[in-house]
C-alpha cells in the first residue's frame, strides 16, 4: 500500500511539473494539494467514536470510546492529556480473584483497519486528579499522543453512569 501512495505522489510531481512547463490551463486541477493531504493522514487516521466520561462530583474518573483506526497499519497510543485532570492509560486485569485496573504496558494497540473498545469494565482514559467536579453535560477536551509523534484530538461529553461504580470510586482497584 505505501509504494502505491508513493509512486502515485511522484507521478503526481512529475505531471505537475511537465502541466508546469506546459504551463496551461488544466494543470490547476493537478494543483490541488492532494499531496499534502496524503501527508497529514498519519496524524489524523485514527478516529474515537462516541468518547464520554463517567460524571463525578470528586475523586477519579475514567474517559471512554471507541478508537477506530482507518489505516493500513497498527496504531499505537502512547499517552494522553486533558486541561481537566492527569490521565493515564489503564486496563482491567484479574488479580487475586479480583478485577483491578492498572497501567496499559505500552499502551493501547489498534490493529490495522479496526477499532479498539474503551468501556468500564475494560480499558480506559483514567482522570487522575480531576481539577474540578465533572458534571453531566461537561465537555472535556483529550489529546492522545500516538507512537511516532502524531496525536488526535477530540472532545468527550460527560454523563452520569450507575455499572461498575465501585470500580472507579477513588482509591478502589488502585494499589
Ligand atoms: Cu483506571
Amino acid at each position: 500500500m505505501p509504494t502505491v501512495v508513493l509512486s502515485r505522489r511522484t507521478l503526481a510531481v512529475v505531471v505537475s511539473a511537465l502541466t508546469a512547463t506546459l504551463a496551461v490551463g488544466c494543470a490547476s486541477t493537478e494543483n490541488g494539494g492532494e499531496p499534502a493531504a496524503e501527508a497529514a493522514a498519519p496524524a489524523s487516521a485514527l478516529t474515537v467514536r462516541d468518547p464520554w466520561v463517567k460524571a463525578a462530583d470528586s475523586g477519579m474518573t475514567a474517559a471512554f470510546g471507541t478508537l477506530v483506526n482507518g489505516t493500513g497499519a497498527d496504531v499505537t497510543v502512547e499517552s494522553a492529556t486533558s486541561p481537566a485532570s492527569p490521565i493515564e492509560l489503564h486496563t482491567m486485569a484479574m488479580k487475586d480473584g479480583k478485577m483491578v485496573m492498572q497501567p496499559k504496558e505500552g499502551g493501547f494497540v489498534i490493529k490495522a483497519g479496526a477499532t479498539h473498545e474503551l468501556a468500564p469494565g475494560g480499558d480506559h482514559l483514567m482522570l487522575m486528579k480531576p481539577a474540578a467536579a465533572i458534571k453531566p453535560g461537561d465537555e472535556l477536551s483529550f489529546t492522545l499522543t500516538l507512537a511516532g509523534g502524531g496525536t488526535v484530538a477530540f472532545t468527550a461529553v460527560a454523563k452520569p453512569f450507575a455499572g461498575a461504580q465501585e470500580s472507579y470510586d477513588p482509591g478502589m482497584g488502585h494499589s
